[in-house]
Order: structure tokens, then C-alpha cells, then sequence
């Protein structure tokens, strides 16, 4: 709602204010003069935000369901809240997908869970023995929008995942989920072929300890054999890229985890694959944008699951945050090409879609505020012991007109500018996901 210099409240928006916010181009042009002021090349930053892409999680979309029938999520994690309108089948997803794909700019990812398995004509096999076949839904999906695809093996919401998985003492539940995840290879490698883009495939376990356990050694040997077994398979490692990903507690699991961060940053280098860092899964005052570099030494790359723990893994949509951006900032100054980009968090208090477009966008936003600081100038601060100019110049850059060339970014690739997406949102509220039961 607009004030009139007089007080009066103007329902209409004056055309000579559209037209002033709307001349995105113009806005742009003088962006761009301004960053070069510091060197900053704004053309080559949005070239390149374009071809950064962001593996967008299937599970915001239902609370994490899948289409196995369950009705409740188990392995320590929680989507709390009950808005209206979740996704209920593979169509209503893939819909909901669509709709939030259409408001976020340039060309991304989409991350499933093996639980997302699409059965044909009443079929139903259990997780250790899926097919690429029971994916080929979703490839078609992918195909025809020109997106790659990710995967995880769901090794929570089963009954042979209440104790524990890959770290079981019980052979036979620990087979089955050896089982399930080389399966989940098969498919990743599917989904790389049939897409021709490799595809990440992530390991995540709930297997931990609510209290003080007497034995931490056995689980985490049993851990470590059962990924040497699925890995000792014979598959592309071109084409799968193998992540493990660490959490240092979870609800049930508050005293160990088996699956700890050492555990796995271990693990990952010494077998050449991937270690996977949820900013969701540290101590509360420890930064996963800290550890990138560190990991970056000592692997070709590493993946990421950005989500936003708030006080604990809460998995609260990405924000446009301090640390969001601090992540954003590691990637570029590292290569792009080297951290695998994904998101993760469930909120279900909330439009589910919205969720998803706004912490897609913000993940993208961060980028290019990332893009369009004078990293090598800033470094070079640094490397000269010029702290005081170094902390001036940074709070500086948060006021240069970042938003324009966001919204440039926005126009350029046909997705609506500034909040104006929100009311495609509502609409799309209204008309389908109020209809659903
Ligand atoms: C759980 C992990 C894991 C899951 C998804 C659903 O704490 O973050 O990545 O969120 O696999
Ligand atoms: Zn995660």
C-alpha cells in the first residue's frame, strides 16, 4: 500500500513508479558502473551465476513422505507444522516442482530420495531391491526440463531402520541396507546416463545413541565396512559421486552418532569420494563455510547441503544470512565447480512452494553477492596485513546496488522480479493446493 504525499491511501501504484522500478535494464547499466569502480566485472558475474547449479530437494515438497505410504518420519528428523495443501503422489509433486522451478532463475537440480520410487500397476518391491525402472518417471520429468538429477538412499521411515542401518550389530538388517544402497548406486548411475550429467548420490545414516554408549568402536567399524562393501562394486565413478554425509547429533541420537564428521572426513579421503557438510549438522556456533577451504585441500570436491539450523537441525528454509552468504563467498573464491551445491530443510509450517523459491533464490543471491565483491582486491588487503581497510571495504559492499543485478539476473531469465512471483504463489495456492484434502 502506497501514502500520497497528503496521507491519502493509494490502492493503484502510480505508472510513473512502475515505470522507474521496472526499468531493470537502466538499473542494471548503472550497477554495473558502479561495481566497475571497483574492478568488479558485473557482465562475467551474472555469466557465471547462470551456470552455477543448485540441486533443489525433492522433500520440501511432501514433508518428507516419499510415496512409500508412510505416514510419519522417523531417524531423528522433523518437518513440524501442517499448512495446507503437501504433496500426495508423484503428479502433485512433480506439479509443485514445476510451479516452484518457474519462479527461480536459471537451470538447477533436482535431489530424490530412493523413498520417491514411482511403482507401475500395484507394483511394490521394498527398498534393498529398487530398480532404475521405478525412476523412470522422474527421468522423463528431468529430460524434458533439461534438469539433472541427484539421489540418496533413505535409510530412515522403514522398519528395518528403527535400530539402526549400516552400522547395525544385526547382519541381516545390515545387508539389507548394504542392499539398498548399492542398489541406490545402480540408479544414480542411471539417472547420469540417461541425463548426461554425473549425479551425487549421498549417504546420510540415523544409526546413533540417545545416552552415554559402552562401545563406540564396533558400530563405527561395522559403519565403515558395510560403505567398503558398496563401494566395492563395480560402477562409474565418473558418473556417481559418491558422498558421505556427517551429523554430530539428532533426536534419539544425542550422545554419538556413529556417522560423526571425523568418522567420515576420514572416510572420504581415504577411499576418494566425497564428504558431504549440512550447515544444520555442527555444534551451534560452528560455521560449515570455515571447513570448505580445509576440505578443499585435501579433495578434488566436496558436496554440501545448505539448510538453517535454528538453535538445533531445524532445517528452517535458507535465508539470505550472514552465513548463507559466507558459504556463498567460499564457493566462488574456490571454484564452483568443486563444491557439489544442494539444499535441505522442511518446513511445513509454511506454503511448501514459497519454501522452496525462497531459499532457492536466496542460495542464488548469495552467490552473486559473492560474485560481485573484488575477491582477488579483498585478498590482497588481506595478504598486506590491511585489516582496517579490509573490514571498511567489505561493510561497504553490502550497500552497493546488489539488488539491481539480481533482479537483471531475474528478468534475463524470464522469472518474475521482486516479490511479484509471491502472488503466482497465492494463486496457485488457491486454485490446487487448497483443493487437496
Ligand atoms: C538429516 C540429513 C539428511 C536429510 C535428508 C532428508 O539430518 O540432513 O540429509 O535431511 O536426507
Ligand atoms: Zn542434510
Amino acid at each position: 500500500i502506497l501514502s500520497s504525499p497528503d496521507g491519502a491511501v493509494l490502492d493503484v501504484i502510480p505508472p510513473s513508479l512502475i515505470e522507474r522500478t521496472m526499468n531493470i535494464q537502466e538499473r542494471y547499466e548503472s550497477a554495473k558502473e558502479i561495481y566497475a569502480g571497483l574492478g568488479v566485472d558485473v557482465d562475467a558475474a551474472v555469466e557465471r551465476l547462470n551456470h552455477i547449479p543448485v540441486s533443489m530437494h525433492c522433500w520440501q515438497g511432501d514433508d518428507v513422505m516419499g510415496f512409500e505410504g508412510a505416514d510419519s518420519l522417523s531417524g531423528g528428523i522433523q518437518a513440524t507444522g501442517n499448512y495446507p495443501g503437501k504433496a500426495r503422489n508423484p503428479q502433485e509433486l512433480m506439479a509443485d516442482i514445476d510451479k516452484a522451478l518457474n519462479l527461480i532463475p536459471g537451470r538447477h537440480r533436482i535431489n530424490l530420495h530412493a523413498s520417491y520410487a514411482i511403482f507401475q500397476d500395484g507394483e511394490k518391491v521394498d527398498r534393498d531391491a529398487l530398480e532404475p525402472r521405478h525412476f523412470a518417471d522422474w527421468v522423463k520429468f528431468a529430460k524434458e526440463r533439461g534438469l539433472g538429477l541427484d539421489f540418496n538412499p533413505t535409510m530412515f521411515s522403514h522398519p528395518k531402520a528403527e535400530n539402526a542401518t549400516l552400522s547395525s550389530e544385526d547382519p541381516q538388517i545390515r545387508k539389507f541396507w548394504i542392499d539398498h544402497c548399492k542398489a541406490c548406486v545402480r540408479i544414480s548411475q542411471y539417472f547420469a546416463e540417461e541425463l548426461g550429467s554425473p549425479c551425487a548420490m549421498n549417504i546420510w545414516i540415523p544409526d546413533g545413541f540417545k545416552d552415554i554408549p559402552a562401545d563406540r568402536m564396533s558400530p563405527r567399524a561395522r559403519l565403515k565396512d558395510s560403505l567398503d562393501q558398496i563401494l566395492a562394486m563395480d560402477y562409474d565413478k565418473s558418473k556417481v559421486l559418491i558422498a558421505v554425509e556427517s551429523k554430530v547429533f539428532g533426536i534419539g541420537m544425542e550422545s554419538c552418532t556413529v556417522g560423526s564428521h571425523e568418522f567420515y572426513m576420514n572416510y572420504a579421503a581415504s577411499r576418494g569420494i566425497m564428504c558431504l557438510l549440512d550447515s544444520g549438522h555442527f555444534h551451534p556456533t560452528e560455521m560449515i563455510s570455515d571447513k570448505i577451504s580445509s576440505m578443499l585441500l585435501f579433495s578434488d570436491k566436496i558436496a554440501l547441503h545448505v539448510s538453517r539450523p535454528v538453535r538445533w537441525d531445524s532445517d528452517h528454509v535458507v535465508l539470505f544470512d550472514d552465513e548463507t552468504r559466507e558459504i556463498a563467498k567460499e564457493i566462488v573464491r574456490n571454484d564452483p565447480d568443486r563444491v557439489l551445491l544442494a539444499l535441505d530443510f522442511f518446513d511445513a509450517s509454511i506454503n511448501r512452494i514459497c519454501a522452496w523459491v525462497v531459499g532457492m533464490r536466496n542460495m542464488q543471491k548469495a552467490l552473486l553477492y559473492a560474485l560481485l565483491m573484488p575477491n582477488e582486491k579483498l585478498a590482497k588487503l588481506q595478504e598486506e596485513r590491511r585489516f582496517t581497510e579490509l573490514m571498511m571495504e567489505q561493510e561497504e559492499l553490502k550497500t552497493y546496488p546488489f539488488g539491481d543485478v539480481w533482479d537483471y539476473f531475474c528478468q534475463m531469465n524470464q522469472v518474475p522480479v521482486k516479490e511479484q512471483w509471491f502472488k503466482e504463489v497465492q494463486a496457485y495456492e488457491k486454485e490446487v493446493l487448497l483443493k487437496r484434502s
